[in-house]
């Protein structure tokens, strides 16, 4: 690979509404920095335009025989073949579902692995909610610690493997994390499972968009068993995600969801179930979100995925560098320069006597900058690598009853896209630098029922704001007859 460090912003005259200014607390209009790619990327405007097209023509999928229909149903099983080749998964002995987002792809998982009484789950403390709580419905779930620096603890995962060998199911992984950014070393760990003879699902939400992504053939003992992804993680933001892998687990038994779709023979007492995917996305699928994300995956393929990859490191060694010398700062996970391999774009931090959604709120209200605040759908690597002792978390763990989310803990988070620049991290850097100077105009009122700070005086806008700056009328791009 080419190591040479790459400053420029890659894709910035790609992406969709970035120019679009948004209202400060003052008055002022700004340019809207986004730095919160983790929850959500903005899509390219090569996706706005393929799904303008698609709209002309759309009609139904898979249910009808006019020339709109065949069309629809051949984009929507082209898109099948694209997020297949997108992930490289071999299309003889894997399935693409379509499914809403990643959430639901592993929930559709666990309710398909063969989990039986004596089987575990083995997940780590580093995962998003969503590839925990699933795996809990189904199974006994062990979850591998991390270090003090908020890395996976590779020897807790080979004693586990060791001590449950034979019962594990699947070990359950993220391929970086939306707290740290931290890449799994997932086709090692895949080597491992499968030496135990378990196999193994990666959550790729974080890394679609960031790393290229290789099932591998799966006579490799690194190949990836499952994996799920997320449309409005990867610039396709149509409400699709997907889950690739092994065909088999899905047809052993019914389908998670029976109905429309899914069957090929229905008497009144008798069901024949279709082949996959059909039998497993039921009722009439999204096929403007799969044309999404199949636009978009073929954009990253057809892109310099490393290059993105060196760009956003760059961007995440300078903004660490930058941040760690702001008086007061707490941050997360290593602090180290950022190599291209080893994390995504995602800084998390604390500054010191101020609480998080504090920050994040005069970020966005005085800044015009977006991030997100709190425990980002991860709370137990959170605690972790907030240090919460025993007593701290067992007042968390109360808190919801009394509906008093006003001392929850919690961080700030940035994250970084291809199209980010220096210059945001810039002003960023100028903005915590003027709040840990309490050098900000609002009067910042705290709900306690959500934990989120408002300044006083201040109404939020309301739709009618979209009209005055224009910020549909930029993101529709003509379609040319
Ligand atoms: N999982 C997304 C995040 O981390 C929503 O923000």
């Amino acid at each position: 690979m080419d190591r040479r460090v790459n400053d420029e912003p890659a894709w910035k005259e790609r992406i969709a509404g970035l120019e679009e200014r948004v209202p400060l607390l003052d008055g002022r209009m700004v340019r809207y920095i986004n730095l919160d790619n983790a929850a959500s990327t903005p899509p390219l405007i090569d996706v706005v335009g393929v799904v303008q097209e698609v709209l002309r023509f759309y009609s139904s999928v898979h249910r009808g025989t006019g020339f709109k229909s065949r069309l629809c149903t051949a984009a929507y099983d082209e898109a099948h073949e694209t997020i297949a080749r997108f992930v490289g998964a071999d299309p003889r002995t894997n399935t693409v579902m379509f499914v809403k987002n990643t959430t639901e792809a592993i929930n559709k998982l666990a309710y398909r692995v063969p989990l039986g009484r004596d089987r575990v789950v083995i997940s780590t403390r580093m995962e998003h909610h969503s590839n925990d709580l699933p795996w809990r419905r189904r199974a006994a779930v062990l979850h591998v610690g991390v270090t003090p620096d908020g890395r996976l603890d590779e020897a807790h995962l080979d004693r586990l493997l060791d001590e449950y060998r034979g019962r594990i199911a699947l070990l359950a992984v993220s391929g970086a994390s939306n707290v740290t950014g931290l890449v799994q070393p997932i086709h090692r760990l895949a080597r491992k499972a499968h030496a135990v003879g378990a196999r193994i699902f990666v959550d790729a939400a974080q890394l679609a968009a960031h790393r290229r992504i290789n099932l591998k053939p799966n006579d490799d003992p690194e190949h990836l068993d499952f994996v799920a992804l997320s449309g409005h993680k990867m610039y396709a933001p149509f409400g699709s995600g997907a889950l690739i892998g092994h065909g088999d687990v899905f047809l052993d038994g019914d389908p998670e969801h029976p109905g429309g779709g899914t069957v090929d023979v229905v008497t009144t007492n008798d069901v024949q179930w279709a082949g996959l995917p059909h039998r497993e996305e039921a009722g009439s699928p999204n096929l403007v979100g799969a044309v999404a994300m199949a636009a978009a995956a073929r954009a990253l393929m057809a892109a310099d995925m490393d290059r993105l990859a060196r760009h956003e490191a760059s961007l995440t060694s300078y903004a660490l560098e930058r941040l760690r010398v702001i008086p007061g700062i707490t941050l997360y996970g290593p602090a180290d320069r950022c190599e291209d391999t080893d994390r995504v774009g995602v800084i998390t931090f604390n500054l010191q006597g101020l609480h998080h959604a504090l920050v994040a709120a005069i970020l966005g209200y005085e800044g015009g900058i977006g991030v997100r605040s709190g425990c980002f759908c991860a709370q137990p690597y959170v605690a972790c690598l907030l240090g919460l002792s025993g007593s701290e978390l067992t007042e968390w763990q109360r808190d919801p009853l009394e509906v008093n989310r006003a001392a929850r803990p919690g961080m700030v988070r940035i994250s970084f896209a291809a199209y980010n620049t220096r210059q945001e991290v810039d002003v960023l850097i100028e903005m915590l630098s003027r709040i840990t100077r309490r050098d900000y105009e609002g009067q910042y009122y705290q709900n306690k029922e959500s934990g989120e700070y408002t300044p006083a005086g201040h109404e939020e806008p309301t739709l009618s704001l979209l009209g005055d700056h224009r910020a549909l009328s930029n993101l529709v791009v003509p379609v040319a007859r």
